[in-house]
């Protein structure tokens, strides 16, 4: 297992390629890119058994990035773990890349489900769970959703087939970062208390730091000792962690960001 230092390494240099990348198109989903850049670092660099050089690797494990609209983090995670050439990064968004803005599979060697319709991805995540438990695989899915996203009500036809049928490989994160697209969660639509209701669902359910990647770590691998339960992972994290202009802004959602901007950012991360 990765230490501390190693893994929040990790994460700044996803965060650093995720704002280097934005900055060049001059546009992009700035705050729930950064807001998940710890989870994705713990998964990609410690926990999934995935293998870059066997991208089709069987008995791999999955990671299904539900709120697809922070593509940009997952494509600077797999460029840093060598699914992607570095050269190519920055492609993203631009006319003819392999990188769209919301993660593709058909496009991007990596990409284990296409997503971007909120709610779709999650679903794909609990079919891909049954597969495991039919075939008795040994591998995981990891889901990840965002709060905004939970306001769908096909997340909850999803939380409780899974939980009726006690889909424990599969290993869902909620990136709690308390904005969605139009201002706070809790005005929008309020999904508290979260963690109650995925319990109602029979899940088992972890609230953590999810900035904090021992914390992660650990309830990853707690949630694989829940046995009959599919678990959720509430990450209390903060819409555009690590860059100043976006933290905390319900306006990062999809933000300009110039060269500039992005470059002072990554400066000051370090
Ligand atoms: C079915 C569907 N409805 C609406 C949208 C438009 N949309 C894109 S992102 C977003 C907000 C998502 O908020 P949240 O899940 O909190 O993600 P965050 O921005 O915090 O990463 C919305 C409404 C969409 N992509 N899909
Ligand atoms: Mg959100």
């Amino acid at each position: 297992m990765k230490n501390r230092a190693y893994l929040e390494e990790k994460a700044k240099e996803i965060r650093k390629h995720t704002l280097s990348c934005i900055g060049k198109l001059g546009v992009g989903h700035v705050g729930g890119s950064l807001s998940i850049a710890d989870v994705l670092a713990v998964l990609y660099f410690d926990q999934m058994d995935i293998d870059p050089k066997n991208p089709e690797k069987s008995n791999r494990d999955r990671f299904v990035l539900s709120k697809g609209h922070g593509g940009p983090a997952v494509y600077a995670t797999l460029a840093l773990k060598g699914y992607i050439p570095m050269d190519q990064l920055c492609t993203l968004n631009q006319p003819n890349t392999d990188l769209p803005s919301h993660t593709d599979k058909n496009r991007t060697t990596g990409i284990d489900m296409t997503t971007g319709s909120l709610g779709q991805g999650f679903s794909a995540s609990v079919g891909m769970a049954t597969a495991v438990q039919i075939d008795k695989a040994p591998y995981y899915i990891y889901s990840v959703i965002g709060d905004g996203e939970s306001q769908e009500g096909q997340i909850w036809e999803a939380a409780m087939f899974s939980g009726s049928q006690k889909l424990d490989h599969l290993i869902a994160f909620t990136d709690y970062n308390k904005m969605q697209i139009d201002g706070a969660v809790e005005d929008v639509n309020g999904i508290d208390p979260l963690d109650k209701k995925w319990e109602a669902f029979n899940w088992h359910v972890q609230v953590i730091d999810g900035h904090d990647v021992i914390a992660i770590r650990d309830a990853i691998l707690e949630a694989k000792k829940a046995i009959g339960k599919p678990s959720m992972i509430i990450l209390n994290t903060i819409k555009g962690k690590g860059a100043e202009f976006a933290e905390g802004k319900v306006g990062s959602h999809n933000m300009p960001v110039t060269e500039e901007m992005a470059r002072e950012a990554i400066e000051r991360l370090g």
